[in-house]
């Protein structure tokens, strides 16, 4: 039933492009004189969140807006800078000692590393706030009833997300048996953030209405924000169970993060319960479920159905 007309798009140079322009996007957010004082803060917040990332879950947001209108763009990459943002703040306190304890972070030392701990973790509160200040405050066209949605959309990915997620994934060391803990976990702490960046280009696209108070049910707008919710979910699982293969067959400098660290604290991850190759078989698959949801609704999901793809790819 997808319109798939946008198909002489070429996937690698698509992600360098996208990339780019959300960098830039943040970039300029820190040419604002406000975020300067204590220049110590604001230099680990962009030692962070400036430099280096694939940016694939703000690239997921805005692929989700072409793929149904193309409207609001300016809006969307300030949201797409916003998911980013806290997705950065989330791996700064991921490093911390307290948690995965990780010294390196996108090929250079860790946030606590380089500023010190008291640092990186106010670094982190400051971008989670950031992220809400984006959306409420640096979107020019989008109505209060979007900004809402969308705050709304990160601050659950957080609460019943991220959070929920890292705290059993703290105590998931010694693990080498519970896939469906595992799942749960993958589902929290990283499929519900790319979910959330999906709907957010999706609320972008379809949400309008400034006036209206009462909601109002469209059956074919909620179709196309179940499947893509599902989409995002798939393809969440799948991006971290290829995360953790990574961190058996990839090298630290590949990665720019330490590998062998889930092998290390003896963690529960896919690769490391049922091995490399029927976590890959069952990665596969999740993107091949992810690729249905797309074809069960009407909007051009080529350039989606190409970022699931590249997913996977990632460890061929
Ligand atoms: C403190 C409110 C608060 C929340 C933090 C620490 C935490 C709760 C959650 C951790 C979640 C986490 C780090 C999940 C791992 C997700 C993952 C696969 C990260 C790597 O993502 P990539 O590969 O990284 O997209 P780049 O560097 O490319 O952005």
């Amino acid at each position: 039933m997808s319109i798939q007309t946008k198909s002489n798009i070429d996937i690698e140079n698509y992600l360098i492009k996208q990339k780019e322009i959300i960098d830039n996007h943040l970039k300029k957010v820190f040419e604002e004189k406000c975020f300067l004082h204590p220049p110590e803060l604001w230099e680990a917040v962009k030692y962070s969140l400036l430099d280096g990332g694939k940016r694939i879950r703000g690239i997921f947001c805005l692929a989700t807006l072409d793929s149904i209108n193309n409207k609001y763009l300016q809006d969307c990459l300030t949201v797409a800078s916003s998911i980013e943002t806290v997705h950065a703040m989330s791996l700064i306190h991921d490093d911390l000692p307290s948690m995965d304890n990780d010294d390196l972070r996108r090929g250079k030392p860790s946030c606590h590393k380089a500023f010190g701990e008291a640092t990186a973790i106010l670094a982190g509160d400051a971008m989670l706030s950031l992220a809400f200040q984006l959306v409420s405050e640096y979107t020019k066209d989008i109505s209060d009833n979007q900004k809402l949605k969308l705050i709304n959309i990160l601050a659950r990915a957080f609460t019943l997300g991220l959070v929920p997620g890292q705290i059993l994934d703290l105590k998931n060391s010694e693990n080498l048996g519970d896939l469906k803990l595992t799942e749960n976990i993958y589902n929290l702490k990283t499929a519900e953030l790319i979910r959330a960046s999906v709907l957010c280009g999706a609320v972008i696209a379809l949400d309008s209405d400034n006036q209206s108070t009462k909601k109002q049910f469209n059956p074919k707008k909620e179709k196309i924000l179940k499947h893509l919710s599902n989409f995002g979910l798939k393809v969440g699982i799948a991006f971290q169970i290829i995360d953790d293969i990574l961190d058996i067959t990839g090298d630290t400098k590949t990665l720019g993060k330490t590998s062998g660290k889930d092998k290390d604290q003896k963690k529960g991850t896919y690769p490391m319960i049922i091995g490399v190759e029927r976590s890959k078989e069952i990665a596969k698959s999740l993107i091949s479920e992810a690729n249905l949801e797309l074809k069960q609704i009407s909007i051009n999901t080529y350039i989606l159905s190409e970022l699931s793809n590249y997913v996977i790819n990632r460890i061929y």
